[in-house]
């Protein structure tokens, strides 16, 4: 027996995701999708990019997590509206999901929206959100050899962070073989050298994003 289940179940969720993409259109709200491992420092990376674009942009948060809400006490602690997806077990967020949050948030005035997905390199990639970019972080300890081994990520990404830069002398990490291997998924997006935690590379990251938030 053969059950065809992939191809509905994406075109239910991208049609989702096209109403949701026409209000954020409408409310002039620009939208990434953050895809990573889990601990790879993604939340790290939303309160450092909050950091450096709350005195321009409203912005808000949305944590999908399988469980807890860690995450978004975290965001709200510094004052920014964070609203918590619990998947339940799920590896990735789905268009239905993101609208239940997005329901409760004011876009009229709200300039950026960042959603943390679930850590996870592969289920995210299949699924549209209604985002403007997928914004993918890798962080130094988990390896220069994740584009060879993920590459579904690398491809689909607009931007990708190489997080945790601070730690490249205690990891053997090849930065020319990881920005080769990224190279040849994806020629175009280009690639961001932070560390999150110590701010270094922040600016050129958050100078990207705000071009971008300010053509929305
Ligand atoms: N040394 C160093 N540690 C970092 C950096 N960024 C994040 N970390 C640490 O990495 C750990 C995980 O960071 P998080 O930001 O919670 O990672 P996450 O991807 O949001 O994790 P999950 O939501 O659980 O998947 C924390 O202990 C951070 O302090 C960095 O640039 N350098
Ligand atoms: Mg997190």
């Amino acid at each position: 027996m053969h059950i065809e289940m992939h191809k509905p179940i994406l075109e239910k969720n991208d049609a989702l995701a096209a109403e949701l993409r026409k209000r954020f259109e409408e409310n002039h709200v620009y939208v990434i999708d953050l895809l990573a491992s889990p601990g790879s420092g993604k939340t790290s990376t939303i309160l450092a990019t909050i950091d450096a674009l709350r005195d321009e942009f409203n912005i808000a948060v949305i944590e999908g997590d399988i469980a807890s809400s860690v995450d978004a006490e975290k965001i709200k602690a510094q004052g920014i509206p964070a609203v918590q997806i619990n998947t339940g077990g799920a590896c990735h967020l789905e268009s239905a999901m993101l609208k239940r949050a997005v329901d409760v948030l004011d876009l009229e005035r709200l300039d950026l929206i960042i959603i943390e997905n679930v850590g996870n390199l592969v289920c995210p990639t299949d699924f549209y959100l209604g985002e403007n970019a997928k914004i993918m972080i890798l962080s130094v300890p988990e390896g220069d050899d994740k584009p060879l081994k993920y590459p579904g990520v690398f491809q689909v990404s607009d931007a990708i962070i190489l997080n945790k830069v601070d730690t490249m002398p205690v990891f053997d990490f090849d930065r020319d073989a990881f920005c080769a291997a990224v190279r040849d998924l994806n020629p175009k997006a280009p690639i961001f050298p932070i560390a999150a935690t110590k701010g270094d590379g922040v600016e050129e990251w958050a100078t990207w994003l705000a071009e971008r938030v300010r053509q929305a």
